[in-house]
């Protein structure tokens, strides 16, 4: 996983030296509608491992093995009481292989992606190997 992020954020800008990078870890489950889901993001230093709290999250939603044919908007994720826990629902247009955007904005600004794969029953993480059988 942390391969695969490494990978998907390196056609972005470096931060500055020093800046703090995020790593994310993203769980979701299904809202109980189709295509529906709730997922909770915990945000890190990716560095030290603290939780970082106190920022405003949104998270969006794309295909890369369709580049342009989805057009799933941006929303604001909601902190929760737990640490660096924030919390969101997806409304997605199909299942399959999604890259999730996650930006950070506040006293840190990141952005992180998060490959997984929404089934009807359940949400994986996309290995690096497994390929694209998204469709
Ligand atoms: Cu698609």
């Amino acid at each position: 996983m942390l391969v695969a992020v490494a990978a998907l954020t390196a056609g972005y800008p470096q931060a500055a030296h020093g800046q703090v990078r995020a790593k994310a870890a993203v769980t979701c489950v299904s809202a109980g509608q189709v295509l529906e889901y709730d997922c909770t993001i915990r945000l890190a230093n990716a560095r030290s491992g603290e939780p970082l709290s106190g920022l405003t999250v949104s998270v969006g939603a794309d295909m890369p093995s369709m580049p342009g044919m989805h057009n799933v908007r941006a929303v604001k994720a909601t902190e929760q009481a737990e640490k660096g826990a924030y919390k969101v629902r997806l409304e997605l247009e199909m299942h399959g292989d999604w890259a999730v955007q996650i930006d950070l904005r506040g006293a840190v600004r990141d952005r992180v992606i998060s490959m997984l794969r929404f089934e009807e029953a359940d949400v994986t993480d996309v290995k690096p190997s497994s390929g694209r059988r998204g469709h």
